[in-house]
């Protein structure tokens, strides 16, 4: 997400940033703006938005697959190959991942963001953005 070819904490920023403001995110990534739909759907439904928010942190974290995404074969990419069999990921560990790598500036986007996921979402998935809110709220 901010082109250094390294997917890390630091891409944490640039990618609330395409989510939520796309406008900003070209602006400040220049050379990444034809590609900033590629960068951040991390789901690969073709738009980038709340709903790549967990695929994204799996990305960060090298983590195949959390609670909520299964692995599914190939979904993970080269990940999955250099990943060792991993305890899924719960709802503290996607928190712990968010708010470890999110600067102050992006917190309240990021929160809004996952607050869109708990209220928009299945059931099921609905309640596990709920319990990242939860638990992001418990790391301050
Ligand atoms: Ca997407």
């Amino acid at each position: 997400m901010n082109n250094d070819e390294i997917v890390n904490n630091f891409d944490i920023d640039p990618f609330v940033m395409a989510i939520s403001d796309p406008a900003a995110y070209d602006a400040a990534f220049p050379g990444l703006t034809d590609s900033m739909i590629y960068h951040a759907d991390a789901n690969a439904d073709g738009v980038a938005n709340n709903f790549d928010i967990g695929p994204f942190v799996e990305r960060v974290s090298a983590l195949c697959c959390s609670e909520l995404y299964p692995c599914v074969a190939g979904s993970c990419g080269p990940l999955a190959a250099q990943s060792a069999p991993q305890t899924p990921m719960t709802p503290a560990d996607t928190a712990e991942i968010l708010a470890s790598g999110v600067s102050v500036a992006w917190r309240v986007p990021l929160e809004h963001a996952i607050a869109e996921l708990a209220a928009n979402s299945s059931r099921s998935e609905s309640a596990y953005w709920s319990e990242v809110l939860r638990e992001i709220d418990l790391r301050r």
